[in-house]
């Protein structure tokens, strides 16, 4: 079996303490940080499908995220590249009643890697602590806000809402699983992205 998959694999089943180890073999054999990515989004995919058909539960599903996030860790210096910080302050965070933070971890990493200053204000965010966090920061251009269930896309709008409400000059991009290009205009967001890649392109426009 080769190292991606034996990563794919531990993911799937939340081992924790194995998989920072095997995601460093498998970069010693020479497999990209995004083909290492890739295998275990898909392990969460699969996760997801699982906890969907009731063969695995929440407990389960919480050990794989953060077998996921330990897998991250060891290729965040690969994925972050060189960062110049010069298109200002992006806060991010994920939104009221949603507690997913793998995703928005990751478009945090490749927005910052774009040439802005994180300030990440994790998950659960209220509306009105986009707005604080926009006061409290210096030269605030973007704020960048994630949402996993569809239960939450409310929360999504009241966040953009509330930060256009403010009159503060900044953009606003909004993504997530359930979010669609459509709902994103439909909220007034500026902007939207379906992954963390395309959010640090778009990221970049935004701002120019
Ligand atoms: Co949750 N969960 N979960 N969960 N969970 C999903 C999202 C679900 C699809 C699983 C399923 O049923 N198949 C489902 C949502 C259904 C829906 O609403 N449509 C679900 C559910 C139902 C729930 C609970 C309600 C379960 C329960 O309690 N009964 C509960 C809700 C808790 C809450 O938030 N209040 C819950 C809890 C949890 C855990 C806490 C156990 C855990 C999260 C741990 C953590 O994040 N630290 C968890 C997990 C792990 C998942 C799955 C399995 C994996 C999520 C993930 O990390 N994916 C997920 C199933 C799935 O995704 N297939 C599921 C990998 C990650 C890289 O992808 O987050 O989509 P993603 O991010 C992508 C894009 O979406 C995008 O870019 C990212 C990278 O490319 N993106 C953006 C994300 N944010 C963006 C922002 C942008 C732009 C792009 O601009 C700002």
């Amino acid at each position: 079996m080769s190292k991606i998959q034996e990563v794919k694999e531990k993911v799937e089943i939340g081992k924790t303490k194995l998989v920072p180890g095997l995601v460093q073999e498998a970069l010693d054999e020479g497999s990209s940080a995004a083909d290492i990515l890739q295998a275990m989004v898909d392990s969460m995919g699969v996760v997801g499908e699982k906890f969907s058909s009731g063969e695995i539960f929440v407990p389960e599903m919480l050990i794989a995220a953060k077998a996921m996030a330990k897998g991250v860790d060891v290729l965040r210096p690969l994925l972050a590249g060189d960062t110049s910080n010069s298109l200002g302050t992006c806060i991010i965070g994920t939104v009221a009643g949603d507690l997913h933070d793998i995703g928005k971890n990751l478009v945090s990493m490749m927005i910052e890697s774009a040439g802005f200053t994180m300030v990440d204000l994790g998950v659960d965010v209220p509306a009105e602590r986009f707005v604080e966090a926009i006061k409290e920061n210096e030269n605030v251009t973007l704020v960048a806000c994630s949402g996993l269930l569809t239960t939450t896309m409310p929360a999504l709008k009241e966040a953009v809402q509330t930060i256009k409400a403010s009159g503060l000059d900044v953009k606003v991009i909004v993504g997530g699983a359930p979010v669609t290009p459509e709902y994103a205009a439909e909220i007034g967001a500026d902007g939207f992205a379906p992954d963390a890649g395309s959010a640090a392109v778009k990221a970049k426009e935004m701002v120019a």
